[in-house]
């Protein structure tokens, strides 16, 4: 019986790390508010075609709506029931993308707000995204229902009723996070009512969740409601495959709460590896490429199969959540490409690339006052499409990072080499450097203010390969750097500093 028990304990909760990609991909993309239409499109234009695993949506439920035109983006992260319209689109829409991203390979991922309803100031009335009445002094949520007997506020110690302190653990999890009416998840009829949300969900197609402010749920109570999810539908994936669960625990020391505590429950988002890669290629505090060696646990991250990896996020791209100032955004555009470059070549973690609008910045003593601005959109408010451009980048605003050749013809390269350890490392001990994926990849790095010029073991087969930052291969001819292998799998690399993009990486499938 024990046996058993450990078995079953150990079988599920191992299961939720599996992102359950299809046909040999490995990237994630967050389509950080893009509307269902859109996202429909791109699996089937884009992500599809070009070996995306996976696409990281925002929250899809009704949601609260803050102002005309304000409409800020943080307005999706107060739930106001679990009905499926938001400013991303209707129900039918969210199924037709479902069904439309499925059928080319591509997952999605469902960003899930379950730890609270909207803030406490939210008012009275019907201004959400569905049309649900609301009244949050009373705490009624009729839409779901949830009354004033499933929210933790008898639980919660702070004079504001607020978490005014992360050392200590209780408040951080019975308190409200910056206000927001914080549920009782220890509660059976909770419980029921998100994991019921949740599977809706699934049984649509969704292959998992990011689940939002992990940190301010109790392991326990989220065990139990993972505990309750149903398996992936059957028509996209195989029997008795779990939810992938990744959870979003900011964790970058000193606090009472550690990561270590949801591990066990699924995948989480590790918030060191974007912080400490974007000091790095920035070159802060004395730290140099070259340290990177022992990249992934030598650097004091989360066992590898735990973590789910990115360079920036939608919060700390803008000042919000953690990160600091290191984080490199897509504003440091020639950053961005060789850091996002750097992730995807390397083995550890789940990858998430991050794919945003641009918005007006406005920064008074160091704060953006517009980190609110929500995505582009129409006068009536709502968020315009995401037209293509004719040199496939997108416009009205949207930055598609995704879309970038360094950052797509990286995401090809890490389905390329998936599975093959990390090999033949070179560095100068300074800000060059450079390592493969066995026999099937391999990336030269120079983040120092010289030229690189070096004649490295690659570990491929001998031949010409196109790189596939300053170009690709196109047919049989390359529109970039050509690299000529040698029969002792040895490869010439000059890299000037003031490259365009100064890396160079080449994989089994870039060969002519
Ligand atoms: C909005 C308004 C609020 C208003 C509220 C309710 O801005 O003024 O009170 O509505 O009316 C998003 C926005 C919020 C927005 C909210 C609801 O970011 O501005 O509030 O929607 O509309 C904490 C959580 C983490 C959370 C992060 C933003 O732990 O879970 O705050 N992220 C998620 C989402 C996010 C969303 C929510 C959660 C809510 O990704 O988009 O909020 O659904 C420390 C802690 C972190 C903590 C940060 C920020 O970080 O460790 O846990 O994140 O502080 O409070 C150093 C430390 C580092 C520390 C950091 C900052 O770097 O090493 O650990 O300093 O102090």
């Amino acid at each position: 019986m024990k046996l058993f028990i450990l078995w079953t304990l150990f079988g599920l909760s191992f299961a939720q790390h599996n992102p359950h990609f299809r046909l040999g991909r490995t990237a994630i993309v967050h389509l950080f508010e893009w509307r269902w239409v859109d996202i429909a499109a791109e699996c089937e234009r884009f992500l599809g075609p070009k070996g995306f695993g996976g696409v990281q949506i925002s929250p899809p439920n009704e949601h609260i709506v803050l102002g005309s035109p304000w409409r800020p983006w943080w307005q999706r992260y107060q739930p106001i029931s679990y009905k499926l319209c938001s400013r991303s689109g209707s129900e039918d829409e969210f199924k037709d993308m479902i069904t439309k991203c499925n059928n080319v390979g591509v997952n999605i991922y469902v960003d899930a707000v379950i730890n609270h309803m909207c803030g406490a100031a939210g008012g009275e009335g019907n201004h959400s995204s569905c049309g649900s009445w609301f009244n949050t002094s009373k705490k009624d949520f009729p839409g779901v229902p949830y009354s004033s007997w499933d929210f933790n506020d008898s639980k919660c110690k702070t004079g504001s009723g607020d978490i005014e302190n992360y050392s200590e653990k209780h408040q951080v999890r019975d308190c409200r996070l910056v206000s927001l009416l914080d549920l009782a998840l220890q509660k059976d009829y909770v419980r029921g009512k998100v994991a019921e949300y949740m599977n809706k969900l699934i049984d649509l197609g969704v292959a998992g969740f990011r689940v939002d402010a992990c940190k301010h749920m109790w392991p326990g109570d989220l065990e139990n409601v993972y505990g309750r999810l149903h398996n992936l539908n059957t028509t996209w994936f195989p029997s008795s495959s779990r939810p992938f669960i990744f959870q979003e625990v900011i964790d970058l020391g000193g606090e009472a709460i550690s990561s270590s505590e949801y591990v066990h429950l699924g995948r989480v988002t590790e918030f060191k590896y974007g912080a400490k890669l974007g000091t790095v290629f920035r070159k802060w505090h004395g730290e140099k490429l070259c340290y990177t060696r022992n990249w992934g646990e030598g650097w004091g991250f989360m066992p590898d199969g735990n973590a789910l990896v990115f360079i920036d996020n939608h919060d700390n791209q803008r000042g919000h959540g953690a990160g600091g100032s290191s984080i490199i955004t897509f504003w440091d555009s020639k950053l961005h490409k060789m850091a996002v470059g750097y992730m995807l070549a390397h083995p550890y973690g789940v990858t998430r690339v991050m794919s945003s609008y641009r918005w007006e910045r406005n920064f008074v003593n160091g704060k953006d006052e517009n980190d609110w601005m929500g995505p582009p959109s129409n006068s009536n408010g709502s968020t315009k499409p995401v037209p293509i451009n004719p040199d496939q980048t997108c416009g009205d605003g949207w930055v598609c990072e995704h879309r970038w050749r360094q950052i797509t013809n990286m995401v090809i390269f890490r389905n390329v080499v998936s599975g093959q350890p990390l090999s033949n490392w070179w560095e100068n001990q300074s800000n060059q450097v450079a390592f493969g994926r066995g026999d099937r990849g391999f990336i030269v790095f120079n983040n120092d203010d010289r030229d690189l010029d070096v004649t490295l073991n690659t570990g491929l087969a001998s031949g010409t390969y196109c790189d596939i930052i300053s170009g690709q291969k196109e047919g049989n001819r390359c529109t970039g750097k050509q690299i000529h292998v040698d029969g002792n799998s040895r490869a010439h690399f000059r890299i000037s500093n003031r490259d365009e993009d100064p890396f160079v990486a080449i994989h089994a499938e870039s060969k002519l």
